[in-house]
């Protein structure tokens, strides 16, 4: 493999080159939001775009470096803010990096003991996200939140854990600024 570079649009998170970028729409989040009226009402106006996903061309084997720009849009489904599926590593002792470039959002995480923590992001802040925790991002901003991340190339993508149960707690917005509180729909993970 020969070294190589990649180049960042900072403003719109676009990579040049990119192996592929992920388009995530509302229709592909059903049951992902608090508000199941909320999200038809939207869903039949538009299937907006919910967050898109950049991906440089690296190998996913133990050792390699896999970077991606992630671009959240504004927006809301009833009083919670856009976010991403959200996922846990199937490796589980493998960490992450997370560089906000543009907007402001929060990093969600969440052990498999449900201790859950945040981290609130805007341009320059270097989240790291440690082993065993699942994350997942929200865009609490007016504007395109955009960062780039950084994983193991062994780490895996778990998706099903929070499809079926969600984070144990959600973002939304109070008074005009976010407020984190108990899912109500949560149901803990089974021993
Ligand atoms: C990130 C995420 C990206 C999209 O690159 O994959 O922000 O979120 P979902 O994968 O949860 O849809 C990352 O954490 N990679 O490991
Ligand atoms: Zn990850």
């Amino acid at each position: 493999m020969k070294p190589f570079k990649t180049l960042l649009n900072m403003k719109s998170g676009e990579l040049n080159p990119y192996k592929g970028v992920i388009e995530r729409r509302l229709s592909d989040t059903k049951g992902m939001w608090l508000d199941a009226q909320a999200y038809s009402k939207l869903l039949n106006q538009e299937d907006k775009l919910i967050y898109k996903v950049y991906e440089v061309d690296v190998p996913q084997k133990s050792g390699q470096l896999p970077h991606c720009t992630t671009i959240i849009y504004p927006g809301k489904v009833g009083s919670e803010y856009f976010m991403t599926k959200g996922h846990f590593h199937l490796k589980e002792d493998t960490a992450e990096i997370y560089f906000c470039l543009q907007g402001e959002g929060y990093l969600l995480m969440q052990t498999r003991q449900e201790q859950v923590s945040y981290i609130q992001m805007k341009s320059g802040t270097i989240a790291y996200v440690p082993p065993y925790q699942g994350h997942r991002t929200m865009n609490t901003g007016d504007e395109e939140f955009i960062f780039l991340a950084v994983y193991p190339g062994d780490a895996g993508h778990d998706y099903k854990a929070v499809e079926e149960r969600g984070f144990a707690k959600v973002l939304v917005e109070e008074r005009g600024s976010p407020q984190l509180m108990r899912n109500p729909k949560y149901v803990s993970e089974p021993e």
